[in-house]
């Protein structure tokens, strides 16, 4: 049984041909403009009343660090005021704002935590 090949998918659907219908192709060049994804920096807050140790725990969960790296972070937010747990994609960015805040509630925590586009 003959089957019949799909078309290929990387042709452009309106062929343009040679005007003597001879059939060559002409492949049209475009220059490619592809941006890159705009990305967030997951920013946590300084407060007075949430342990230093929750903190560290989140942002050992949460943000992939490990107790070093996050006590590092915690100290610069208890220090400076703020402090950056990682750079995602937008709808990342969301999650680990939304698991932060969701783990603060339900510890009774005022810990604050932010989006920020960068850029
Ligand atoms: N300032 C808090 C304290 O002294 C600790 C803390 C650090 C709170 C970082 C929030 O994002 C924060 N207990």
């Amino acid at each position: 049984m003959a089957t019949k090949k799909p078309p290929n998918p990387t042709l452009p659907t309106e062929t343009p041909r040679t005007p003597d219908g001879g059939g060559t192709v002409l492949l049209e060049r475009r220059a490619q403009k592809i941006e890159p994804p705009q990305m967030y920096q997951v920013a946590m807050l300084n407060d007075d009343y949430t342990p230093m140790e929750f903190v560290v725990m989140v942002i050992q969960e949460f943000f992939s660090k490990d107790r070093e790296a996050a006590t590092q972070i915690m100290l610069k937010i208890h220090l400076d005021g703020k402090g950056i747990c990682g750079v995602y994609s937008r709808d990342v960015a969301a999650t680990k704002v939304d698991q932060v805040l969701d783990a603060a509630k339900q510890a009774g925590h005022p810990l604050q935590c932010v989006s920020e586009p960068l850029e």
